[in-house]
């Protein structure tokens, strides 16, 4: 049996799936989502399966469902296909000259690692070095027309039985709509993401000091990514630890993050990471420091989100991940069984490759376009 893969084509298919509940954060509102799914096809017929969640707009990152289709099209498909390679890490060498684009890298990393994890037979989370069989979800929810609907939203997902809400917040909705989480929820494991908004202004400071009095398990990147800085200077005047998400998107934003003490908890997400390889990398060198890591998401389908179950079973990842059932965001999802979670945990599955079988026909009936690379 030879030990190599050779991918030798490789389609990209822009999928559109409507939001079960319409999401807010700092900077935008969203009700459907179009994520480009990567199929890798290996010269024995295998098939590996990826996902590229970009948003539609760059609010989040600087990349687009039209930039990671490009990028992906252009540079990234054309380097992977006519290659042989024996191990998954070897695959982003490929494109070592494509600088950032870390979405579109994602995709084709994760298909790459799920193609050599089912040719091989073994599940992805194993091939990994995953060495938890669970994972314990938690759930991140919008920013709210009103604070009466956030506590509706907050009773729905506590009744579902996840153990860790996390609440968006902005200029304005902040303090309030925490204060009245915490009345209801004395012992909630309570956290808040504030998406890079806020600045270092006296107004700013005050409301996230504030925050300080409600033990939170983290205010997650309150200051624009590159600011570095800014997170060191406000984690000396708080108690509550500061999680960086934006911030870190390379092993070395990590290693200046941690010289600097601008983060207590990590956020890694295998679409900001640019992919499995630098995630479980950043996990290895946060444990390395002693930071605590989760898992973050970005809204994932099915594929997606089954890779980021797998890379939650690292050890290090000891605080709840983003990483709730597919139903929380979507009626039908593109994988057979959907992720499920149970009381708030998610069972990581023991199937060989991604461990779900994906439903062809339901993403051939949301394809808004598809394009091929051959070697
Ligand atoms: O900061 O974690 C974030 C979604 C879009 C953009 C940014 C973020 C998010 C989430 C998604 O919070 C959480 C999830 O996928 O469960
Ligand atoms: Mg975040």
């Amino acid at each position: 049996m030879s030990t190599e893969l050779k991918v030798i084509a490789a389609r990209l298919h822009r999928v559109r799936l409507p939001l079960v509940h319409a999401f807010r954060t700092s900077s935008h509102r969203k009700t459907m989502l179009d994520h480009i799914l990567v199929e890798l096809v290996d010269a024995s017929g295998a098939v590996g399966w990826g996902e590229i969640a970009s948003p539609s707009h760059p609010y989040y990152a600087p990349e687009t469902v039209e930039t990671c289709w490009h990028t992906a099209e252009r540079y990234l498909l054309p380097a992977v296909t006519g290659q042989s390679w024996d191990r998954p890490e070897q695959v982003a060498q490929l494109w070592a000259k494509v600088r950032g684009n870390q979405f579109a890298k994602a995709g084709v990393d994760v298909a790459a690692w799920v193609l050599w994890s089912s040719a091989r037979g073994v599940p992805l989370a194993q091939a990994l070095g995953g060495t938890r069989s669970e994972v314990i979800a938690g759930v991140s929810l919008g920013i709210e027309p009103t604070i009466d609907d956030l506590l509706t939203e907050v009773r729905r997902q506590v009744t579902a039985g996840y153990p860790r809400v996390k609440l968006k917040i902005a200029p304005g909705w902040d303090v309030e709509p925490v204060r009245a989480v915490r009345a209801d929820y004395p012992d909630l494991d309570l956290h808040v993401d504030a998406n890079g908004i806020y600045t270092e202004s006296v107004e700013h400071v005050t409301a996230l000091r504030a925050l300080d009095e409600f033990e939170l398990t983290m205010i997650e990147q309150p200051f624009a990514p590159r600011d570095l800085l800014a997170h060191a200077r406000l984690q000396r005047h708080l108690v509550t630890p500061i999680c960086l998400d934006e911030s870190v998107e390379t092993l070395a934003d990590l290693e200046t993050a941690v010289a600097l003490d601008s983060l207590r908890v990590l956020n890694i997400k295998v679409s900001r990471m640019g992919g499995l390889t630098a995630a479980r990398a950043a996990h290895d060198r946060a444990q390395q420091a002693g930071i605590p890591v989760w898992c973050g998401g970005m809204h994932e389908f099915g594929i997606g989100r089954a890779a980021n179950v797998a890379l939650s079973s690292l050890p290090g990842f000891s605080l709840p991940s983003d990483v709730s059932a597919s139903e929380k965001y979507y009626a039908q999802d593109v994988i057979s069984p959907p992720v499920i979670a149970r009381q708030g945990v998610v069972q990581v599955p023991t199937a060989t490759g991604l461990g779900h079988d994906v439903d062809t026909d339901l993403i051939a009936a949301h394809t808004v376009a598809t394009v091929e690379v051959t070697a």
